[in-house]
């Protein structure tokens, strides 16, 4: 409710009550097809669960979740793999959270689920309209673990939460949170960048002018699109096949990514991707 309030504020949305809605305030979930291809996210969960009443002799489900964008930059690939999973109280929920988990592993400092669209959870996610639900509904939208089994392993494409910094659908620098039923969270990870990811310079942007040295400061510039900008799905696979196959390391990868991304942002830089 805190979390909706602010981005209510945020995004100037006019009314403060939540009612029922099956879509958002700001309409449904926009697919995103310009993904970084390369870069990989996950989430590791921690040795003890949040929750410990789903522990009572310390422990946790065990496992992580890792994420990726689909070859050609549409959708974001999950996968889902769990063991130790609490022996009763499912089936489990589990969704993207808005802010990152604190050292401490206080999972209710996670906040609310990832809902750029500002929809709410007041009506339950129809998966058989996706783009209705909140973006981080991944249960909601993929289905939830089973009750009454130790491992759980999913794999699935989810066409709306994003690993291209700077969209509202953005998980990367967020976290999943795994529940009971009843809303308990029993633990929770953020995500890294495990992959595609050199640490790129910080701030300190050069303007993009389509020259490889100056792709290092690419992310910066991927932080304005919103989502119609993804007309630049012509930065896609073309040229980040290319750069797949071209470059070895995964940090040239990450670079090359950021590059096809700031082509999107920079019609003038394209032609060096091609
Ligand atoms: C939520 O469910 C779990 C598992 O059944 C239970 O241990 C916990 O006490 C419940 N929490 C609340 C607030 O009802
Ligand atoms: C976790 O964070 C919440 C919200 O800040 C706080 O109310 C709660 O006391 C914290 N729990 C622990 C165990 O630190
Ligand atoms: C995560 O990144 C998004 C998009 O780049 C940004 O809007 C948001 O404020 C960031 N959230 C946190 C918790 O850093
Ligand atoms: C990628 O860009 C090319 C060239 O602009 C375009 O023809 C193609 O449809 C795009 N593919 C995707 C997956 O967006
Ligand atoms: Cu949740």
């Amino acid at each position: 409710m805190r979390v909706s309030t602010r981005l209510s504020v945020l995004l100037a949305a006019a009314s403060t009550h939540v009612s029922a809605q099956e879509t958002g305030k700001l309409g449904d979930a926009a697919e995103v097809s310009n993904n970084p291809v390369g870069v990989v996210y996950k989430a590791t969960l921690p040795e003890n669960a949040y929750f410990q009443g789903a522990y009572m002799d310390g422990g946790n489900i065990e496992g992580e979740v890792t994420a990726t964008a689909e070859p050609d930059g549409k959708g974001v690939r999950f996968t889902v793999k769990l063991s130790n999973l609490p022996r009763s109280g499912g089936p489990f929920p589990y969704h993207l959270h808005v802010a990152p988990v604190p050292d401490d592993g206080n999972c209710t400092v996670t906040l609310a689920h990832l809902d750029p669209y500002v929809r709410g959870e007041a009506t339950p996610c129809d998966k058989n309209a996706p783009e209705t639900c909140q973006v981080g509904d991944l249960s909601g939208k993929h289905g939830a673990i089973p009750a009454d089994t130790d491992t759980f392993e999913a794999s699935y494409v989810d066409a709306y939460a994003s690993t291209l910094e700077g969209l509202g659908s953005f998980f990367g620098n967020r976290s999943i949170v795994f529940h009971f039923p009843n809303k308990t969270r029993i633990t929770c990870a953020s995500f890294e960048k495990v992959e595609g990811g050199a640490e790129l310079p910080g701030p300190g942007d050069d303007d993009d002018d389509g020259t490889a040295s100056s792709t290092s400061s690419a992310p910066s510039g991927i932080v304005t699109p919103p989502p119609s900008s993804t007309q630049g799905g012509s930065g896609n696979g073309t040229a980040t096949t290319a750069a797949t196959s071209s470059v070895a390391t995964g940090a040239a990868n990450g670079l090359r990514a950021g590059a096809a991304g700031a082509a999107v942002i920079g019609g003038a830089a394209f032609a060096f991707l091609l």
